[in-house]
């Protein structure tokens, strides 16, 4: 699952891994920024308004340390976690970090049947919540609600847990992946792989201590939490704002009261944003930078960042295994509308491949480096395929390089749609889907969609009469997944057509829309 032991120590001797734990950093950080805000939380109905300090935070994580330890929480345990973007988000994350505990990163629009998965297949020690309605999407698991967390934290003045500090090699949490299997893979992330990772973002993202982040996407996102993300901006002593929705009816009077400098992101809030600032009242100056990603970006879109929102766009091309791609601040405006950037490090190795295997500068995107993981977590027989043998990670991506070693993604070859940045596994959907006992096959794809970039359809092959969208849409509900995991449109067809082997082909069920 890591990387070789030759590798590893030429990552170390090139810089990137400092040995750095996520517990010591903060330490670090509270010592040189005590009293300079770290989080800003306007508050929303039942969370109350916050700011916290980084001296707070550093604080307020060893309370809670002390808190979960005493409640049996230990080193190597999993705690799915699954927060709104409050203070307490990251306060669990550095109580779980000191503890040597691995956070799972739940979104919030996941339901039952995510997080009961997360739980049975993390054997997860316990869950953290918002609130008890939550509880019962983990019936066999330990739950802790935010109120449950403020009666657990130690009182003001307690100090540090004595505890062994973890390994810098060891896994510190796992991420999810959108995924292209029927279940979400799960993605372990060390200290040193992962602080390098949002370092070096928050160096190329000019980070300050004077620069104010706005995590508007969900915090438990790798994009928000790491490009250079709520991470990255503590670790360059600047503030986050904790925006509970990323509408502009929240964000842009945020965006004025706090004076945030960076922003991050997906395509659709992007273009929601633009439209909203053409007649807003609120000023909007201080933005600096707004970065997009998570979906392709359009070149028309790219274009208008700069006109309509006064600041420079940056296009950040990601993903939770590993590697991120970044427009530079100062690349030429050409580069900034028209690619998604370029690898973080110089060690990035980045590969591509045509259908025929050959390097090509126009195909699938493999890549190795010194924070894109060798191997999803438990999962040896999908690593066989996701990883080549010398450790290459398969991205399912199609780019194109230009001369200039910027990527442009053309497309996709893994079985995934992309709904605004939204990942959806269509294995996923199509098992769920195949549960109803109307449905003899189930095949999900992507269409077009002007706003989202892609919508979800999915192609049925029913048994006697088809059922009626609604009850569909009813019965994927009440199965428990995530809302933007429900199909946006539903066909019903008598065959699906076939590739020459047999398959289904989606490439076809998709032109037919
Ligand atoms: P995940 O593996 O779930 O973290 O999702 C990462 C995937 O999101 C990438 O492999 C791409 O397919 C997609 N993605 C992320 N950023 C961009 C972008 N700027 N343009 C196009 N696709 C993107
Ligand atoms: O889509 C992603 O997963 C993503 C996008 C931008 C990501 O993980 C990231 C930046 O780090």
């Amino acid at each position: 699952m890591h990387w070789p032991d030759d590798t590893a120590a030429r990552y170390r001797a090139a810089g990137y891994w400092r040995g750095e734990t996520f517990g010591g950093l903060l330490r670090d950080l509270a010592a040189r920024y005590g009293d300079r805000p770290a989080l800003i939380s306007p508050g929303s109905p039942g969370a109350p308004a916050a700011r916290w300090t980084f001296r707070d935070l550093d604080e307020r994580a060893d309370r809670l340390a002390a808190g979960l330890h005493a409640a049996g929480i230990r080193r190597g345990d999993r705690v799915v976690l699954q927060l709104p973007n409050v203070p307490e988000f990251h306060q669990v994350c550095f109580a779980l970090f000191r503890i040597g505990a691995w956070p799972v990163f739940a979104l919030p629009a996941h339901r039952s049947a995510e997080i009961s998965y997360f739980c049975a297949f993390t054997e997860a020690a316990a869950y953290v919540c918002p609130d008890e309605e939550h509880k019962a999407y983990a019936p066999g698991t330990r739950a802790f609600t935010l109120a449950d967390l403020a009666g657990l934290e130690a009182p003001s003045g307690t100090g540090p847990l004595d505890l062994p500090d973890a390994d810098p090699g060891d896994v510190a949490f796992l991420q999810l992946s959108g995924g292209s299997t029927g279940l979400p893979k799960l993605i372990p992330r060390t200290h040193d792989d992962y602080v390098y990772s949002f370092r070096a973002s928050a160096e190329i993202c000019g980070l300050t201590p004077d620069s104010v982040y706005l995590c508007a996407l969900p915090a438990a996102h790798n994009f928000p939490m790491s490009s250079p993300g709520v991470f990255g901006a503590l670790s360059a002593g600047a503030a986050s704002v904790l925006a509970p929705d990323p509408s502009p009816g929240t964000c842009f009077p945020l965006v004025e009261r706090e004076r945030v400098t960076i922003a991050a992101l997906v395509p659709p809030l992007a273009l929601v944003w633009m439209d909203a600032a053409a007649t807003t009242a609120h000023d909007l100056s201080s933005l600096e930078v707004l970065q997009v990603g998570g979906a392709k970006f359009s070149e028309e879109a790219a274009k208008r960042v700069g006109p309509e929102l006064g600041c420079t766009l940056q296009q950040v091309f990601g993903m939770a295994e590993g590697l991120v791609n970044y427009t530079r601040l100062d690349d030429p405006e050409d580069v900034i509308v028209s690619t998604q950037g370029r690898p973080i490090s110089p060690d990035d190795e980045i590969l591509i491949l045509d259908d025929e295997g050959n390097e090509s500068d126009h195909g699938h995107l493999l890549t190795r480096g010194p924070y894109t993981i060798r191997g999803y977590w438990r999962a040896d027989e999908h690593n066989r395929t996701a990883f080549t043998e010398d450790g290459f990670y398969r991205t399912g991506d199609i780019v194109r390089r230009t001369p200039g070693g910027y990527l442009v993604v053309e497309g996709r070859a893994k079985d995934q749609i992309n709904r605004g940045g939204e990942k959806i596994a269509a294995e996923e959907v199509e098992n769920h889907l195949l549960a109803h006992p109307a449905v003899r096959d189930a095949s999900v794809v992507a269409v077009p969609d002007p706003y989202l970039g892609e919508r979800t359809c999915a192609y049925l092959i029913c048994r006697g009469e088809a059922p009626k969208k609604a009850e569909l849409r009813a019965f994927l509900r009440d199965r428990g997944i995530a809302a933007f995991k429900i199909p946006d449109r539903f066909e019903f067809v008598d065959a699906f057509p076939q590739t020459a082997v047999g398959k289904v082909s989606k490439r076809h069920l998709r032109e037919r829309t």
